[in-house]
């Protein structure tokens, strides 16, 4: 692939090694001559301890390995872009918002709490970070894919992490909220209501890293050249649109492919179908502050789309993957303290807890105070100041000065004010107060949004929420805690703590446990306090579902069930009609190799019913032909389609296959597709266009 050479590619680049035509050397570049034999004393003899070359390559490979993240261990990142696309000017002086301006970007998506090997299809948050290499420094926009957080403030962020990873004393279960302390701890903290829904509805199962929204969650501050303030929220807007796969799919991916996520975001890349991102920002002038129902300084609140609306400021775009893992992804550090000026961080106490936690982090991951001059972490516009030694510092700094001020380096590196140039200023605030540690009460409402979501979800996904929530509490093993979670959804909406209930063979309890209220209570003594009206209670812009006449099919998977003997005009036909819309056709055949056509000539076949399952697929085509015979008699093939139907994928049969559906549980139905009934091609392509045939799930579950 052609690379651009923009200057955060050139700073990767001027590292990249080519091991190609070159000769094997040890760490020191010397030449070695035998890299299959350890020195020793006769060729059945003891080794000896001189073989420095051995050495040298165990040393190394004895300490390949860091401390993974403590939370987001596992990720995947791709380069790309960003291109300012409106004037903002008034709202923020930061030079990479200017319109028209482009700036390269380092993007990772992660799990929380997984470890670094753990599948990509958890049911968990995703993170979002993005580095922007910008000409005033590094900016990081560190978010999720999920607009609120479990907790209000930053000191029960350990407690939070510790619940909801493997149980300390069996390190059970891996990537997996489904868990006793989890819920023990979930269901003490009402203030985790509104995300626990987030967590439980089909937004922590996503589709693809590339239909994802992606979120900034903390109100942050945009300061403009006067130094006024402007609150600001944060959103990415993926252009693919925002989509999930079924639980059930998500478990099942995770067995086939635990790098679903990695490996469709690779591949998207490498086949140039770079995703992209719209930048939205919510802006809220300084005097609105305290003008919602909500705080806006509260983490666990969005701001609805519906009283502040998302303007589009700039589109990211990923168009180049990483050249080594290690090198780019796993060494990328971000931090959401690290701003540029004309951003600024408000006073949320989540916010203000990350500050210290990103930066004592990446010193312990990366191994001390230089990890800055890591490639993938440099700033392009150069790092100036007398910071000096320290492990495998890298920087040679000229001269004898490495202090401020001095007269014998000629004053410098001297600092922006002095020679009236932009530096980074924090925006003006007056701050008044005793020193307490104290939450205030307006961070006291933990339902009204948690219902405003619920209440915003389609029938089908409100139904996936009461699924996963009876699904991870039917895992926890002490009754207390289900209860005691069941009365936390029964103050957020009596339908879902009923229909979870059910599933569990409990009634909710009309109030919360008394010990979520004693723990309520330690931050707000006169808990519960009387919510003030929201001033929305449907927010349209939180539902994932298509709306009829949007949606698109770029970049998704179909199977074309295929085996020796197909009509390669049958195959052709579909191929053709969708490729024009930008999805994908994959033959899966029952062997790797050559497929043969009944109109003769072969094709080439990766994947099969062997290697591949259903769940990677977004819909499937049975073409006609002699192939039909062999499928008839294939039971991979039937479940390939029959879980096809069961996860609610549409399904196309070409004339001559038709009679393949009644081999599985497959009738006419909406979303199966029968050549002889209309316009194949055409309605195939409409129905992927949903995403999914929500309404098959409801009453037609089949075995599979
Ligand atoms: Fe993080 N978080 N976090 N976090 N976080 C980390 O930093 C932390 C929070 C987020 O791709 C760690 O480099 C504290 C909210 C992402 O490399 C650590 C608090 C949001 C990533 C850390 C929070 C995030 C991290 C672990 C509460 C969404 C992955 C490794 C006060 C806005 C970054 C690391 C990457 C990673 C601390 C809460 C997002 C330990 C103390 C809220 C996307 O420093």
């Amino acid at each position: 692939m052609k690379k651009k050479k923009n200057s955060e590619v050139k700073q990767i680049d001027d590292h990249v090694v080519d091991n190609k035509d070159r000769v094997m050397t040890t760490n020191d570049g010397v030449p070695v001559f035998d890299n299959n034999n350890t020195l020793k004393a006769g060729n059945r003899g003891p080794s000896l301890q001189q073989d420095h070359i051995f050495f040298d390559k165990l040393m190394h490979f004895d300490r390949e390995r860091i401390p993974e993240r403590v939370v987001h261990a596992r990720g995947s990142g791709a380069h790309g872009t960003f291109e300012a696309t409106a004037d903002i000017s008034s709202i923020t002086s930061a030079n990479f918002l200017k319109k028209g301006t482009v700036t390269p970007v380092f993007v990772r998506f992660s799990t929380v709490a997984g470890f670094k090997g753990s599948t990509d299809l958890a049911r968990d948050v995703r993170g979002f970070s993005v580095k922007f290499y910008t000409q005033e420094g590094n900016y990081d926009l560190v978010g999720n894919n999920i607009p609120v957080f479990f907790i209000q403030d930053a000191m029960n962020f350990p407690d939070v992490v510790h619940a909801v990873k493997p149980e300390p004393n069996n390190e059970m279960p891996q990537a997996a909220s489904a868990h006793d302390t989890f819920w023990d701890f979930i269901s003490l903290m009402p203030e985790a209501a509104h995300m626990s829904i987030w967590v439980m509805s089909d937004r922590a199962i996503p589709r693809s890293l590339r239909m994802m929204e992606g979120f900034g969650v903390h109100t942050f501050k945009f300061i403009n050249e006067a130094g006024k303030t402007t609150f600001v929220k944060f959103h990415w807007k993926p252009r693919l649109g925002k989509h999930a796969v079924a639980w059930n799919e998500a478990q099942k991916i995770s067995g086939f492919d635990a790098d679903f996520h990695r490996r469709d975001l690779w591949d998207a890349i490498e086949n140039g179908d770079f995703p992209q991102w719209d930048l939205g920002v919510q802006l809220i002038p300084e005097e609105d502050e305290m003008k919602f129902s909500f705080d806006i300084l509260d983490p666990t609140k969005i701001i609805p789309e519906e009283l502040v609306p998302v303007q589009i400021i700039g589109t990211m775009t990923l168009n180049r993957n990483p050249e080594n893992f290690f090198a780019e992804t796993e060494q990328a550090a971000f931090d959401p303290g690290r701003l540029v000026p004309g951003i600024d961080f408000s006073d949320d106490p989540l916010l203000q807890g990350r500050i210290f936690s990103y930066m004592d982090t990446q010193n312990y991951r990366l191994g001390g105070p230089n990890f800055h001059e890591l490639p993938i972490n440099r700033p392009i516009n150069g790092k100036h100041n007398n910071q000096k030694d320290g492990f495998a510092r890298m920087d040679i700094l000229k001269g004898n000065t490495s202090y401020f001020p001095n007269s014998q380096g000629g004053g410098c590196p001297y600092h922006a004010m002095l020679k009236g140039e932009v530096g980074y200023e924090t925006g003006k605030q007056e701050v008044q107060g005793n020193k307490v540690r104290e939450r205030s009460d307006s961070f006291a409402d933990h339902f009204t949004q948690a219902r405003l979501y619920f209440n915003s979800l389609s029938p089908e996904e409100q139904d996936h929420v009461i699924n996963a929530f009876s699904f991870e509490l039917s895992k926890v093993k002490n009754e207390d805690i289900r209860k005691r979670e069941l009365a936390i959804l029964n103050q957020v909406d009596k339908h879902l703590a009923s229909s979870v209930g059910d599933n569990l063979g409990l009634t909710p309890a009309k109030s919360l446990d008394p010990l979520t209220l004693q723990f309520a209570r330690q931050n707000h003594p006169n808990y519960p306090i009387q919510p003030k009206k929201p001033e929305v209670e449907r927010s349209e812009a939180l539902s994932m579902k298509v709306k009829p006449g949007e949606g698109t099919i770029v970049s998704r998977k179909v199977a074309f069930l295929v085996d020796n003997g197909v009509s390669k005009a049958s195959v052709d036909k579909m191929k053709k009609a969708l490729e024009k819309e930008g999805a994908m056709p994959v033959l899966i055949s029952s062997k790797v190799g050559k497929l043969t056509f009944k109109e003769g000539g072969e094709a080439e076949i990766q994947h099969t019913y062997l290697t591949d399952a259903s769940v990677a697929f977004d819909a499937f085509y049975t073409p006609e032909g002699d192939s039909v015979a062999k499928l008839a008699k294939n039971p991979d093939y039937v479940q390939f389609i029959n879980e096809g139907f069961r996860h609610c994928k549409a399904l196309a049969f070409a004339k001559g296959a038709e009679e393949l559906a009644a081999k599985s549980f497959i009738e006419k139905d909406a979303g199966v597709i029968f050549e002889s009934a209309g316009d194949l091609t055409a309605d195939f392509i409409e129905q992927m266009k949903q995403h999914r045939i929500w309404e098959r799930e409801m009453d037609r579950k089949v075995p599979s």
